[in-house]
């Protein structure tokens, strides 16, 4: 059970008011807010043990690099990976994603195929349309239907010994559908693909089970779990990141350097090249932990509810559409008001202290999917309440009335 009152004193940034209103907090799928746990820990490490990691005897290295080592345990432990090397740090998905397509080119020729699906965000679009421009590979798309699931017959139809790549979302930011992922990892596997899962809108809402799912690689943010910016996580499966060549040359994913030649580090060193974001990495785990202590059983029915209250209340409101209403979906809610730009609606509910997101989310196909130039989208969070919708609703009348 959650007790958003108590939860939410965990949250210093909730408390406070925005344009003389109480700040109403539902852009949770762009990045979520960070527990005073949090915050005391990024700032504890710099008190405490501020040092670089990987390369000092003296004490203090040896403290960060323990804390960063065991940080990449605790995350290894999170989402059940088989060895804590298949976990990389990196910056975040998109820099997951790209180090991924980059290496992904030497196991490309022409006439080979990457699929996509239509739900994706830009960030694990581009990147592989640039690995294509690159190879002469096709980048081939799963389509949608109306509600916002991917056309699984079509999945299935367009999967063939030239798909060397399918790289899908588990979740899409900007309409909350859940994707069948483990189905179609085993069919992506049985023509000899390699999967990649985004997994950026999931880990919010959910524990990944990377063995379970078999994926290939799976890469999300830490910043939408409660984590700092700059932080993120790659799983790869061994035997992939083994033959994947390194993203980034540098300090610390080095064997040797000559000017001769170069040997590269063992994993999980070999993609992680540079000082990395140390303080980040190490309080990442501590979000980690405070997510679990709350429950990720308990996260998801709270937020299930808050779907189905938040579903509920907002198609009350005349002339409100919502895009997105798959079977399976998470607590994201993309509307529009009948005759009115999302923009202008955002702008008047700001006003009345609540934060959504407007415009094409970073997904601009499922925009032209729609016919749409974007959407307002309420994300919600174990943290929020039903009362918080209902003040969503309120405001959403008000813009309603001004903008008729
Ligand atoms: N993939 C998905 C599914 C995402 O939702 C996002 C960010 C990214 C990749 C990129 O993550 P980053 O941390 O590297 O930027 N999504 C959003 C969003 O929906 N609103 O702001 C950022």
């Amino acid at each position: 059970m959650i007790d958003s009152q108590k939860i939410r004193a965990d949250f210093p940034i909730l408390n406070q008011t925005v344009n003389g209103k109480p700040l109403v907090y539902f852009d949770n799928a762009a990045t979520s807010q960070k527990p005073q746990v949090v915050i005391d820990a990024e700032a504890n490490y710099y008190k405490e043990i501020n040092a670089n990691i990987h390369r000092g005897v003296h004490t203090l290295s040896q403290l960060a690099t323990d804390a960063y080592e065991a940080s990449r345990y605790k995350i290894q432990q999170h989402i059940n990976a088989k060895f804590s090397h298949e976990v990389l740090f990196t910056s975040g998905t998109t820099h997951g994603i790209n180090l991924v397509a980059n290496g992904f080119g030497s196991f490309l020729k022409p006439g080979d195929e990457v699929m996509v699906s239509a739900l994706e965000h830009h960030s694990n679009i581009v990147p592989w349309q640039m690995l294509c421009e690159k190879t002469g590979a096709k980048l081939v798309v799963i389509p949608m239907n109306e509600n916002g699931e991917l056309i699984l017959s079509e999945f299935e139809r367009l999967l063939s010994e030239k798909t060397k790549m399918v790289t899908v979302n588990h979740i899409s930011n900007a309409l909350g559908t859940i994707n069948p992922i483990q189905w179609m990892i085993e069919k992506a596997h049985e023509v000899g693909a390699a999967v990649l899962i985004d997994g950026a809108q999931a880990v919010p809402h959910l524990k990944p089970d990377v063995q379970d799912l078999d994926c290939d690689f799976y890469v999300f943010s830490g910043h939408k779990i409660c984590g700092p910016t700059g932080t993120g996580i790659l799983y790869g499966k061994e035997a992939w990141l083994n033959k994947l060549p390194p993203y980034q040359g540098g300090g610390e994913m080095i064997a040797t350097v000559s000017f001769e030649k170069t040997t590269y580090a063992e994993l999980p060193h070999k993609f992680e090249a540079g000082t990395p974001n140390i303080a980040g990495g190490i309080v990442l785990g501590t979000a980690i932990d405070y997510l679990n202590e709350i429950g990720f059983d308990n996260i998801a029915a709270y937020e299930h509810e808050l779907l189905e209250y938040g579903t509920k209340k907002l198609l009350e409101i005349e002339g409100l559409k919502i895009y997105g209403t798959a079977s399976q979906k998470t607590s994201v809610i993309s509307f529009n008001l009948d005759g009115i730009h999302p923009y202008d609606v955002g702008t008047i509910i700001d006003k009345l202290g609540i934060a959504v997101r407007t415009g094409h989310h970073c997904a601009q196909p499922i925009m032209d999917f729609y016919q749409i130039p974007g959407t307002l989208r309420a994300s919600f969070a174990f943290y929020n309440t039903k009362e918080e919708i209902d003040a969503l609703v309120e405001a959403v009348k008000k813009a309603q009335m001004m903008l008729s």
